[in-house]
């Protein structure tokens, strides 16, 4: 699903709500209830204009099954920040800068910005929205009371932790830095397969409205793949997260 105001995004709306699932054909019609739900009532707005479609996975085979990072909760503690993490995951403090600026400059984006790395080299005609991923139906119920758990079934943690564990398991991605669209949404995070999945408080400053992604990749000449893998395989999440 994605909900856009106050037109479709193809006719320059703004983005309001994303979500997706890959669920059994009897959880279809309440799910379908839901995310209309979810694009109606986002902190950002009701959505004038919502696209679901539905597609049918006729191959098991096709799916692809991927175990989710590491959540690495950093939600309580203010010493670490985002120039940390990036700093461990390799960038220099000039591509920390350029990294935190170009992330605050993102707006209303409905995807994520790829940009390759090192040189940086900003890929603004292929914004990618993931898509075909979630959690195994095997798993949805323990995952629940999992995050109910341990405090993180805050809105927002499932859903991106499961993208985020989508677009990393991708070789060709180095790293993934997100900051949500909901204004008072100001938990963040930086993901990695070496790192896991970072979570930062008060990483977007308080009066800061717009949320983005962006996606850094080694090989640009592997943009494409990237980009085919991102958007069309077919991923299921088959355990629960480890929360360390
Ligand atoms: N694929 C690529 N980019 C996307 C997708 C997608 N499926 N969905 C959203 N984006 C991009 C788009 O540019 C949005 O503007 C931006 O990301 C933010 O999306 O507590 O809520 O759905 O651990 O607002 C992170 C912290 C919350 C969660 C992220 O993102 C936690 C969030 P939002
Ligand atoms: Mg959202």
């Amino acid at each position: 699903m994605r909900g856009a105001s106050p037109v479709d995004h193809k006719l320059g709306g703004a983005h309001i709500s994303g979500a997706e699932r890959i669920i059994s054909s009897e959880a279809l019609k309440s799910n379908v209830i839901d995310l209309i739900d979810r694009a109606l009532t986002h902190n950002k707005g009701e959505s004038d204009f919502i696209n679901i479609s539905i597609q049918k996975i006729h191959d098991e085979s096709q799916i692809n099954y991927i175990s989710p990072l590491k959540i690495k909760n950093f939600y309580l503690r203010e010493d670490i920040n985002p120039k940390d993490i990036l700093s461990l995951i390799g960038f220099n403090e000039n591509q920390i800068t350029y990294t935190l600026n170009l992330l605050f400059k993102l707006k209303n984006l409905r995807g994520a910005l790829i940009v390759s790395y090192p040189d940086l080299h900003e890929f603004w005609s292929d914004v990618v929205r993931c898509t075909n991923m979630d959690y195994a139906p095997h798993i949805k119920e323990d995952l629940d009371s999992f995050l109910d758990k341990h405090n993180s079934s805050g809105k927002y943690l499932k859903d991106a932790l499961c993208l985020s564990s989508k677009i990393c398991s991708d070789e060709n991605v180095i790293c993934e830095i997100c900051i949500s669209d909901d204004k008072n949404y100001l938990t963040g995070y930086i993901s990695s397969r070496s790192l896991g999945y970072i979570r930062i408080k008060n990483f977007k400053p308080s009066n800061h409205e717009y949320g983005g992604r962006i996606i850094f990749i080694k090989d640009k000449n592997k943009l494409s793949n990237t980009i085919n893998y991102l958007k069309n395989s077919i991923v299921l999440i088959e355990s629960i997260p480890k929360i360390l």
